[in-house]
């Protein structure tokens, strides 16, 4: 009998840990680069990552989540496209005894119901993004369109919220125009155009995109209309993508805020924690953001990312 258990501990110790992995998509540069990461860091930890792509959809998510849970998997890493509806397949992953770790965005479920979040302050972000451009406008009235991140996800909500608290004391700043270009390069240019259009004679300012990509696409379409991107209307926004450096190196783009792909050793090191022995980490684990705007040498920073699997 000893012998059997000890072999089994053994077995057991040396097994690898399964961890499913329910990625939103690959709307942007910044996501593709958060699952490269993730393959990576779980192949340097002897963890067998098992990944579903939901296309952005809230639905693909939660039946991926619910495979997992019948695969018996030992741990469930989720990004969560928006922030309601999860209350009923994290409950089933709870019975389960499944531990859930929460990657770049919130749910508004209870903490009993996921282990701990890994992310940003995205309230944060916003004003940041907001206070550059507080600093940065021209003189007089600034008027300003924003692209929102995909409606109803956290960073959507909250990185608006943050950029209004940024401007909000300040003088002759006014968000003229808002609309969701769903964190995606060709949303970000779509919208735009029409709010070039719908704004054609009025002076725009500046454009505030919730990330890179949306802010890529907007200054193809300022471009397109014959303006001067980061001149005529300025560009700020959010993720700090190789290509952002690229535009701001041409002088297309002013300002991003850093958003950090590697969420996912964190998220493996508080699972780690909790395998070997039971320990529960802080609910909200937090990842640093910092400003980069032209006067931080825009294509070293290209260099330093280029490779990262944006
Ligand atoms: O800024 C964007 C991605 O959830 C904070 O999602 C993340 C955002 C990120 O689509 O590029």
């Amino acid at each position: 009998i000893l012998l059997t258990s000890a072999a089994l501990l053994a077995g057991t110790a040396a097994s690898a840990q399964t961890v499913g992995f329910s990625q939103i998509g690959s709307e942007s540069g910044w996501r593709a680069a958060e699952t490269t990461l993730t393959r990576q860091e779980a192949e340097a930890r002897g963890i067998d990552l098992r990944f579903s792509d939901a296309q952005q959809r809230q639905e693909n998510q939660i039946a991926a989540i619910r495979s997992f849970v019948a695969q018996g998997v030992d741990a469930i890493l989720l990004a969560p496209v928006v922030a309601t509806g999860w209350d009923s397949v994290l409950e089933e992953a709870a019975e389960a005894d499944i531990p859930v770790v929460l990657l770049d965005r919130r749910v508004d479920s209870s903490e009993d119901l996921y282990l701990t979040a890994v992310g940003s302050d995205l309230v944060h972000e916003g004003e940041v993004a907001g206070q550059w451009l507080v600093d940065n406008k021209p003189e007089g009235e600034c008027r300003v369109v924003e692209l929102q991140g995909t409606t109803g996800s956290s960073p959507a909500i909250d990185r608006a919220t943050g950029f209004r608290n940024a401007i909000d004391g300040a003088e002759g700043i006014e968000i003229v125009r808002s609309q969701t270009g769903d964190f995606t390069r060709s949303g970000g240019k779509e919208v735009m155009e029409s709010f070039l259009q719908a704004e054609s004679g009025n002076e725009i300012c500046a454009l505030y995109a919730h990330n890179d990509d949306m802010a890529l696409g907007a200054i193809q379409a300022i471009n397109e209309a014959g303006m001067n991107p980061g001149e005529d209307i300025l560009i700020v926004s959010i993720d700090a993508v190789p290509d952002i450096f690229q535009a701001m190196a041409n002088g297309d783009a002013n300002a991003t805020v850093e958003l950090t792909p590697n969420m996912s050793g964190p998220a493996f090191d508080a699972l780690e924690a909790y395998w070997a022995d039971g320990t529960e980490p802080e609910k909200f684990i937090q990842t640093e953001s910092r400003l980069y705007t032209q006067d931080d040498d825009p294509m070293a920073e290209y260099e330093a990312r280029k490779d990262l699997g944006y």
